[in-house]
């Protein structure tokens, strides 16, 4: 009579390429035979790092900058800074699983070349052009209030969901959007990513935040989860974004397929 293998949790933000992440630390646990489940799409980042504290799940992917600037605001920070707060709130990270996904923003080509427009700091002079900011980069420490006042630009940005925001760039109906850098729409559409030539944004390492707990109650699972670190580079990513944005598949079977293992019924 064993005790029934207590069921681990691992969460993702609402956007597609955190979800087929968590499907891919998920599945390195399921290969160790563990009990994994997916609190899919739980919410922003704020709500994924609560998440984390509390307990209500065990790990997720993040990335380095958001770290640094958002949740522990220690924008100076090394990584080794990094991992020390992080270990004194009982928490750790992997290594970099192997890509940088930064912020960015971006036109359709044709109204860049248009206009002229290659760098950001070239927005100032254009303070006409519609903005449209996912709804978490609006607000960030890292996002617009700080770009904004960086590259001193007077546009008034409306919040918008990061998979809309596409539509709207396409239709004409904004001029600029901030892309994810490993987006698949990036060269699906061939949109003009504009230089950050003021250096706003930092690096953006992708990596798994984890509770320093799971040493004990599944140690297995911790050591999968370090193996990725290095596995997955920007290309792949993109490609994996893209099979789900683009080709519409489902971020299980993207990620399955990823991982090696048996693709979970439609
Ligand atoms: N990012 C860009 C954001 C979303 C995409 C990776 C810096 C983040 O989730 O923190």
């Amino acid at each position: 009579n064993a005790t029934p293998p207590a069921t681990l949790h691992i969460g993702s933000k609402n956007f597609t390429e955190a979800v087929i992440l968590g499907e891919i630390g998920a599945n390195a646990g399921r290969r160790q035979g563990l009990v994994i489940e997916h609190r899919r799409q739980l919410g922003g980042t704020r709500i994924l790092w609560r998440a984390l504290e509390n307990g209500s799940i065990d790990a997720y992917a993040e990335y380095t900058g958001t770290l640094a600037q958002e949740l522990l605001q220690m924008p100076d920070a090394d990584i080794p800074q990094l991992r020390e707060a992080l270990r004194q709130r009982g928490l750790g990270m992997t290594d970099s699983l192997g890509f940088n996904n930064t912020y960015a923003l971006g036109m359709m080509q044709a109204r860049a070349r248009e206009l002229g427009i290659r760098r950001i700091s070239d927005l100032a002079a254009h303070p006409q052009l519609k903005i449209g900011l996912s709804n978490e980069f609006l607000s960030r420490a890292d996002g617009w209030p700080g770009l904004r006042e960086r590259y001193r630009l007077r546009q008034r940005p409306n919040g918008l969901d990061h998979d809309l925001a596409y539509r709207g760039l396409q239709s004409g109906a904004i001029d600029v959007i901030d892309l994810y850098s490993t987006d698949a729409e990036i060269p699906y559409y061939q949109l003009q990513v504009l230089q950050d030539d003021l250096q706003y944004f930092p690096d953006y390492q992708a990596v798994f935040l984890y509770r320093l707990d799971l040493q004990q109650r599944a140690p297995q699972w911790l050591s999968a989860l370090q193996g990725l670190a290095g596995r997955i580079d920007a290309a792949t990513m993109q490609r994996l974004n893209q099979q789900v944005k683009i080709d519409s598949r489902s971020e299980s079977e993207v990620a399955a397929q990823w991982s090696g293992v048996a693709a979970p019924a439609p």
